[in-house]
C-alpha cells in the first residue's frame, strides 16, 4: 500500500520539453545583446523564473541594466516564446505522460501542477492536458521561486492533502530542493547526478508505475 495520495507535476521538462523553445527565444535576445549564449548555459535556466533567467544571461554577458529595461527585455523574449508554444500540439507531450496521468487518476490519486511558468495554461490547453488536474499552481499564483516550497505547498493545500502524502515529479535541481523543503517525497526526471536529493530518479514518466510510489 502507498501512503501517497497526490502527485504534483512540474511542467517544463516533465510533461513537455519546452526548454528548446525557451532556448530559441533567449538565444534571439542574447544575439541582440551580443551575448554568447549556448545550450550548456540554457541548462542553468531550467526551473528558474523568467526574470532570474534574464539576470543569468546578463551575468554571462557581463552586462548591467536597470529594472525597467530588464522588464522590457523579459517581455520581448516572452512574446517570441509565446509564438513558439502557441503552435504546440498533443504530439509534443513527453512519452508515458498521459498513460501515467490516467493510471494515477483511476487509482484515486489527486493531481496538481506545480510550475514556475506564467504560460502554463496556454501550454496545458494546447496539449489538451488541463482536465487531468485537480489544482493548477503556476508562476501567476506564487511570488517565491523554487527552491522555495510555496508552489508545491499551495498545490497540496488546494488538494487538501498533507505534504507527507504528496510526491513531486521534477526535472530541475531547484525543484527537487523545493519538494524537500515542502516535506514532500520527490521523483527526479533526468540525471541521478544532478537530482541526487530526489528519493528516486527516472528518465521519464514512461518508466513510472504505481509500485514505484509504494517504496517512497
Ligand atoms: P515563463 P517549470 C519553468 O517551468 C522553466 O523550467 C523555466 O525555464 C522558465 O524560465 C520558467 O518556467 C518561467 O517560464 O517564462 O513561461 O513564465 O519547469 O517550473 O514548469
Ligand atoms: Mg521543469
Amino acid at each position: 500500500m502507498t501512503k501517497i495520495k497526490a502527485c504534483i507535476f512540474d511542467l517544463d521538462g516533465v510533461l513537455v520539453d519546452t526548454a528548446k523553445y525557451h532556448f530559441l527565444a533567449w538565444k534571439k535576445l542574447a544575439d541582440e545583446l551580443n551575448i554568447e549564449f549556448t545550450k550548456k548555459h540554457n541548462e542553468r535556466l531550467k526551473g528558474v523564473s523568467r526574470m532570474r533567467s534574464l539576470e543569468i544571461i546578463l551575468e554571462i554577458g557581463g552586462i548591467k541594466l536597470d529594472d525597467e529595461t530588464k522588464l522590457q527585455l523579459a517581455e520581448k523574449k516572452n512574446s517570441w516564446y509565446v509564438a513558439y508554444i502557441s503552435k504546440l500540439t498533443a504530439d509534443e507531450i513527453l512519452p508515458g505522460v498521459e498513460e501515467f496521468l490516467k493510471l494515477a487518476k483511476s487509482n484515486n490519486l489527486k493531481l496538481a501542477l506545480g510550475s514556475a511558468s506564467k504560460n502554463s495554461m496556454l501550454i496545458l490547453n494546447n496539449l489538451k492536458l488541463v482536465d487531468y488536474f485537480d489544482s493548477i499552481i503556476d508562476g501567476t499564483k506564487v511570488s517565491k521561486a523554487k527552491p522555495n516550497p510555496e508552489v508545491f505547498l499551495k498545490g497540496a493545500a488546494e488538494l487538501k492533502i498533507k505534504p507527507e502524502h504528496c510526491v513531486v515529479f521534477e526535472d530541475a535541481e531547484a525543484g527537487i530542493e523545493a519538494a524537500v523543503n515542502a516535506g514532500m517525497h520527490s521523483i527526479g526526471i533526468g540525471s541521478p547526478e544532478i537530482l541526487s536529493k530526489a528519493d528516486l530518479v527516472i528518465s521519464g514518466l514512461h518508466e513510472m508505475n504505481l509500485d514505484k510510489l509504494c517504496v517512497l
